[in-house]
């Protein structure tokens, strides 16, 4: 059976993305036995062409649409992506009768509806490895697909809960060669960095996320030998760094300091080592020196506020006090430093905000800070729960339009006025918006071009002060 994967991802904004999820799905299905090809539409100037001529030329009887990005997580600035899918489907539609097959993280978030909106019949919930073989199986041999685990059929009926897929533990997944399924050149040349998990999984519960839905709450770790494998792999294909892209960074701690060391004893010199969900609770001395043996040159820290009140109400697992002790720890990292922080959480009160404004004013003024404004409600999240029970969001509204919650107690222009006057240094704070700016991908090439290292965000200070001047 011939099977066709399409990574349907374009986003360039903040970074270049690898497709990683269509290249395990890619993978999965050879090693099952499957004649199988990926179209990468990353770089693709005509998508749609491009689509019809893949199609045409390998008549697949299988098409896997991984679908990444729903939408952009901006409130200020919102934007959804599915437009561009449903030209995608159309294309393929337009020059083959092949069974469609929908996957990937923006697919997981709401099957049914983005598979009604599509006009697609069969949707993967979550992991795709395990199920999407399992989906081809059934199909071969004329069974029933709805009884794969992990498959949701979009004509089931509305009670019909959609069911996780089958989680597969790493070990037994195929080691994966990304450069066997994309052009890893093109990759390089944009300095996009090789995406990879340490391990699968978050014990956590955050009231708003949507990342134990994708691949469950029990940690599943890589072996650290693989994982360093393809750190090594990242250098011999000629890429600048190593991003790791776990849903949360530094837990279990043996197991990310060991994932540390064995990166420690391989990984090419010179080569930038990131990771943006680094979680305080694990900004401990023992995990701190392992990350500068292994040569973290940058890190995101996912602190979100620093009031133990909405850290509280977010169900965050940490207290303001484990953000400061993670903030003096995290002094000694010889990396550069992003704190991201959420505003408009339930709680949020300027009291709260203030108190965050507090905590930025205690960092380093070497440390950058990354903002977002209200918090995106997926559906199946404790927060969509709370809120259509308090009468805020419509019970059938099924969120594939971007929903934020903001609290009512303050606005975001009131957050951006008391940032304003902090002490911290505007130059080095960002939004999200800031992020998609029309500017970005010319900045970025004149960062490669002077032969920055990536990820560019540490060069935000002298990018906010050249956006000051010109104004732009
Ligand atoms: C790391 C990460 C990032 C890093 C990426 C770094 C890198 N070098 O890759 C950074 C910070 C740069 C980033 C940026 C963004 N991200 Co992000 N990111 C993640 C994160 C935490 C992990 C992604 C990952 O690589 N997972 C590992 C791979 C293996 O999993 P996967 O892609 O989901 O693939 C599996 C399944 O989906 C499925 N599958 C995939 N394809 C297919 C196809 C078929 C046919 C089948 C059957 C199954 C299937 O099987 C795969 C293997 O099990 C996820 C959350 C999460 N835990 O998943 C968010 C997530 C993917 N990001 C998201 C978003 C929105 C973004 C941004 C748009 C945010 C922004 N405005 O900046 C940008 C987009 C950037 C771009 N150019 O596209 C959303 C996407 C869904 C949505 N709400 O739209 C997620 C889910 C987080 C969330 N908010 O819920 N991201
Ligand atoms: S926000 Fe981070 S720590 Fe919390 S559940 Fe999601 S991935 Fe886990």
């Amino acid at each position: 059976m011939k099977v066709l994967i399409i990574a349907t991802n374009r986003e360039r904004s903040p970074q270049t993305l690898i497709p990683l999820g269509a290249c395990c799905i890619a993978s999965a299905a050879e090693v099952a036995g499957y004649d199988v090809r990926l179209l990468d539409l990353c770089f693709s100037r005509q998508p749609v062409a491009d689509v019809e001529r893949a199609v045409r030329k390998m008549r697949p009887d299988i098409i896997g649409l991984s679908v990444r990005n729903l939408d952009n997580c901006d409130s200020m600035r919102p934007r959804s992506y599915l437009p561009e899918i449903k030209q995608v489907v159309a294309a393929c539609r337009k020059c083959s009768e092949a069974e469609i097959v929908l996957g990937g993280s923006a697919i997981s978030q709401s099957p049914r509806e983005i598979a009604r909106y599509l006009g697609c019949r069969i949707s993967v919930m979550g992991e795709g490895e395990v199920s999407f073989v399992g989906l081809l199986r059934a199909i071969e041999r004329g069974e029933d697909p709805a009884r794969v685990q992990g498959v949701l059929m979009t004509d089931d009926l509305p009670d019909v809960a959609p069911h996780a897929s089958s989680p597969a533990a790493p070990g037994a997944l195929p080691e994966l060669d990304l450069g066997r399924w994309v052009d890893l050149r093109r990759y390089a040349a944009c300095d996009a960095s090789m995406p990879i998990q340490t391990k699968r999984g978050c014990e956590f519960h955050c009231s708003y996320c949507t990342y134990p839905l994708l691949e469950g709450h029990i940690f599943r770790l890589y072996d650290p030998d693989q994982v360093s494998r393809q750190a090594t792999a990242a250098g011999i294909a000629g890429m600048r760094g190593i991003e790791f892209v776990d849903s949360i960074f530094g837990l279990p701690q043996d197991h990310a300091i060991a994932c540390c060391d064995s990166v420690a004893r391989t990984l090419p010199r010179g080569m930038a080592v990131t990771c943006l969900d680094l979680n305080p609770r694990a900004c401990t001395p023992e995990l701190i020196d392992a990350m500068n043996s292994a040569g973290f040159t940058t890190v995101g820290v996912t602190a979100e506020s620093g009031s133990d009140v909405v850290l509280e109400s977010m169900n965050k697992g940490f207290s303001s006090d484990d953000l400061r002790t993670a903030e003096r720890n995290l002094r000694s990292l010889h990396a550069a430093k992003m704190w991201v922080f959420m505003f408009g959480a339930p709680g949020e009160t300027e009291q709260t905000v203030r108190e965050t404004v507090n905590f930025m004013e205690s960092l380093p003024r070497t440390d950058l800070v990354m903002i977002t404004h209200g918090v995106r409600v997926y559906p199946r999240t404790a927060l969509r729960h709370r809120l259509v029970s308090e009468g805020l969001i419509d019970p059938q509204d099924d969120l594939v339009d971007p929903k934020f919650y903001y609290s009512p107690h303050v606005t975001p222009d009131r957050v951006n006025r008391m940032i304003a006057v902090s002490s911290f240094p505007a130059n080095n704070i960002a939004t999200v918006t800031d992020c998609g700016h029309q500017l970005a991908p010319m900045l970025q090439r004149a960062a490669s071009a002077l032969g920055m290292t990536p990820p560019y965000w540490r060069g935000l200070p002298a990018i906010n002060k050249a956006r000051r001047i010109l104004r732009v």
